[in-house]
């Protein structure tokens, strides 16, 4: 009786502990917020088209740039004065910026943040130094413009009333690219909080205007008033909650929004990293039920994350491409690397808002929407997809060259347990004659999870193992996280914390959340210092156990904090410099991801190239390694959502990325693991990864004729690695992806503009993967 009581009790307890891992496994909408939750974005989607009234004043050439003010139409807005210029770069790059005037009175609280270390040095020296500046009138339209040389087939226009930015093709006078074409511009400018008796005379101030204001105010005055309304002091502007984490907001809302259109367009496409099709669906406008979501451009550790939706996953570039029969391709790219949130509008949007654009050709309408920062964007000419990488990366760089080793077959789970483990996969491998050039290691051999450490019952000879594997030219990948576990044992941690180098909370202590290790801390890689002394610790001496064969993965750097507000850092916390979290958020990973490349080069006297792979990204990303599309599942929906996903990381610029082959979550059928490994060996990044509760899935299990299949996919990577290797070399000179949609091959068969399951492997490779089960 005692016996079978313990068993009931054993089950309950097993049964309580499943029922725990898939609530806290799936995909948990909740856990999240919704336009609706984030007020910049509710407050951004509820305008007008017209609503923004600013004028463009001042306008002058000064450092090669054009620069102008931008001013409220209506003096009852009580904006300070925007700083505005456009600097023209050569191969048809347009930069505009707008800030705010350090000068202006009073001067704003503090400096808004600008992502620095993105754009690449060399990118200055393209920069075209304007001289001479055109005022004219075009036909039909009744406000001045600025016109500037942008190449010699385009001009860049400033519009003055309202203000408005294009690109305009010389030759006939067509728009390429716009921005506040629909007037939907808007700047929430940083604030200090007023005292009570400083909000008591405002608040006086507004009940006499009110009394005086005429009755039969037009649109645009109502509109203004609401422009007032959404600047006016409001208690909920210093401190919002969320699910009972608390974000205190000492400059009050500081968003920025705009429309953006592109012109003779027919699909969008870029904007990653979500699981969704390759052509951006529209999310807002005829057509669309109202609660439809933006695409999400926030780094975030989404358990499970669900096929085919707007929602951000761990990585944000924000740069769109269009495409489309009548112009070519154009792109526009926002360096800004706070939460994002972005609409495309179907046709008709506007319907009532009786702005007129030009007509005569496609145009697709897109409204961008960021919590904090600057206006500093970037339009890309094309006119051929080739011609957009291309520009694109000469402004954040192009991929990193790989080792000939990276771009062949790696093999990952979580967790080769031990180095017998390790030994006996090895050598599976040579006898059913697959091969593989790298074997991964996961949090679970570290000692307690504290990085740069080896759990020495499981790995007592580090050493030795990397050896072993290299004899046979084999390499070894670690993991490196960078949350660090607080124990004051733990060296990193003394370290870190001495030298106050962790990111700290809103009130200056350090941060302290909840990951892996337990209570931990993460270091604030914005800052060049704690970079370099992050990159530090990979010298051979500092990562003891570490030999010239092993490489890292940096992991969880969204940041994931698990006792966070979505899972990740609170964004009130504080980098270097007073840069608020929000203000840098999705770039944080992009940060970490650099340094450790940094600490590998460090380590190999800048005569080895790095190879550390992650899972967060942002613009600029490829410069540092490769990256994955995190945690999927083995389904079938997965394999197909993958090559749209990797699609899309190589049109914005990284290009060595891949999937998890055979899903991350679950168990897969065989079937499903060939078709896998069969797409796979033509992703980029060409990897196998495992979650630790799904059953062993090393090639060889699955019997005989499975076995050949997926030796038989491996082979041809390992038959087409000189081709890959020289794409790798195309790209690290051009930026154009290794992978490519078909259009970026045969740009005006309109059939391949939204295709989704086939692609091209340089220009000589068309795969089609297959995606449902057809029994093999
Ligand atoms: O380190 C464990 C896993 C890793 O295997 C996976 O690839 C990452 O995406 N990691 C996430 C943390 C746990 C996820 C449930």
């Amino acid at each position: 009786m005692k016996a079978q009581m313990k068993n009931l009790n054993l089950l309950l307890l097993l049964l309580l502990f499943s029922l725990h891992l898939t609530s806290v496994l799936s995909w948990k909408k909740d856990e999240f917020r919704n336009c609706n939750q984030t007020p910049f974005c509710k407050r951004a989607r509820s305008r007008k088209p017209g609503y923004s009234s600013l004028l463009a004043t001042d306008v002058t050439i000064s450092d090669g740039d054009l620069v102008a003010k931008l001013l409220p139409k209506d003096l009852n807005d009580q904006i300070n004065p925007l700083i505005l210029s456009i600097s023209a770069y050569q191969d048809g790059i347009l930069r505009l910026r707008i800030d705010e005037d350090p000068s202006s009175d009073p001067p704003p609280p503090k400096k808004r943040f600008q992502v620095p270390d993105v754009i690449v040095p060399e990118f200055d020296n393209k920069k075209l130094w304007l001289q001479t500046l055109s005022t004219e009138t075009f036909h039909g339209d009744a406000s001045p413009s600025s016109v500037a040389y942008l190449s010699d087939a385009y001009e860049a226009v400033l519009r003055h009333d309202p203000f408005e930015v294009y690109v305009r093709d010389k030759s006939n006078g067509n728009r390429v690219i716009s921005l506040n074409s629909h007037g939907l511009f808007d700047f929430e400018q940083l604030r200090a909080k007023k005292t009570k008796n400083e909000q008591q005379n405002e608040g006086d101030h507004h009940q006499d205007q009110d009394q005086n204001q005429d009755q039969d105010q037009d649109e645009a005055h109502d509109q203004a008033q609401d422009h007032n309304h959404d600047h006016d002091q409001n208690e909920d502007d210093w401190a919002e909650t969320f699910r009972g984490h608390t974000d205190k907001r000492p400059y009050g809302p500081q968003s920025i929004s705009f429309d953006v259109s592109f012109y003779g367009a027919d699909f969008v496409y870029g904007i990653p990293e979500r699981a969704s099709s390759f052509a951006l669906k529209p999310t807002r406008g005829p057509g669309l039920e109202d609660h439809s979501e933006p695409y999400r451009l926030f780094n975030l550790d989404v358990f499970e994350y669900i096929h085919d939706a707007p929602f951000g996953l761990y990585g944000s570039i924000p740069f769109m491409i269009s495409h489309g029969k009548s112009y070519g391709t154009s792109g526009f790219f926002w360096l800004n690397a706070a939460e994002m949130q972005i609409d495309v509008l179907s046709a008709g949007w506007d319907a009532d808002s009786g702005i007129s654009l030009p007509s005569d050709r496609t145009r697709i309408d897109t409204f961008w929407m960021s919590e904090a920062g600057i206006v500093d964007t970037f339009f890309f000419v094309g006119p051929g997809p080739k011609d957009v990488v291309r520009q694109y990366t000469s402004v954040t760089g192009t991929p990193a060259m790989p080792q000939h080793f990276a771009t062949a077959y790696h093999q990952c789970r979580w967790n080769y347990r031990d180095e017998e483990d390790v030994d006996q996969v090895d050598s599976k491998f040579d006898e059913n004659d697959i091969p593989y050039d790298v074997l991964w290691l996961d949090i679970e051999h570290t000692d307690g999870k504290r990085y740069f450490s080896w759990d020495r019952v499981l790995f007592p000879h580090p050493e030795e193992m990397q050896n072993k594997l290299a004899a046979k030219g084999r390499h070894m990948v670690t993991i490196v996280d960078p949350h660090i576990k607080r124990d004051d044992s733990y060296f990193l941690h003394k370290e870190a914390t001495q030298k106050g180098y962790y990111v700290k909370d809103a009130n200056g202590n350090d941060f302290d959340g909840w990951c892996w290790p337990g209570s931990s801390s993460y270091p604030d890689t914005l800052n060049p210092v704690i970079r370099s002394w992050w990159a530090d610790k990979f010298s051979y001496d500092n990562y003891v156990g570490s030999t010239p064969s092993l490489y890292i993965w940096n992991d969880m750097n969204e940041p994931s904090v698990f006792n966070g507000p979505e899972l990740t850092m609170p964004r009130d916390s504080l980098h270097y410099g007073g840069v608020e979290h929000r203000e840098l958020h999705n770039a944080y990973g992009y940060y970490f991801h650099m340094a450790t490349a940094d600490g590998l080069l460090k380590r190999g006297n800048g005569n080895d190239r790095p190879f550390v792979l992650s899972r967060a990204i942002f613009a600029g990303s490829q410069r540092h390694g490769a990256i994955w599309t995190g945690d999927n599942s083995a389904e079938w929906d997965h394999l197909r959502v993958s090559v749209p996903m990797i699609l899309t990381l190589g049109l914005t610029g990284i290009s060595f990325s891949g999937a998890d082959v055979g899903g991350f979550f679950g168990n897969p059928e065989p079937e499903l693991l060939v078709r896998w490994y069969q797409v796979g060996a033509f992703y980029p990044f060409f990897r196998a990864h495992a979650h630790h509760d799904t059953k062993r899935r090393e090639p060889w299990l699955f019997g005989e004729r499975n076995t050949e299949l997926i030796r038989d996919a491996i082979h041809v990577r390992y038959m087409l690695l000189p081709y890959f290797y020289t794409l790798f070399r195309e790209a690290n000179t051009s930026g154009v992806p290794v992978v490519r949609p078909l259009w970026m091959e045969f740009p005006s068969e309109e059939a391949t503009f939204n295709n989704d399951e086939a692609f091209m492997v340089g220009n000589s490779i068309l795969v089609q993967g297959i995606y449902t089960e057809v029994q093999l």
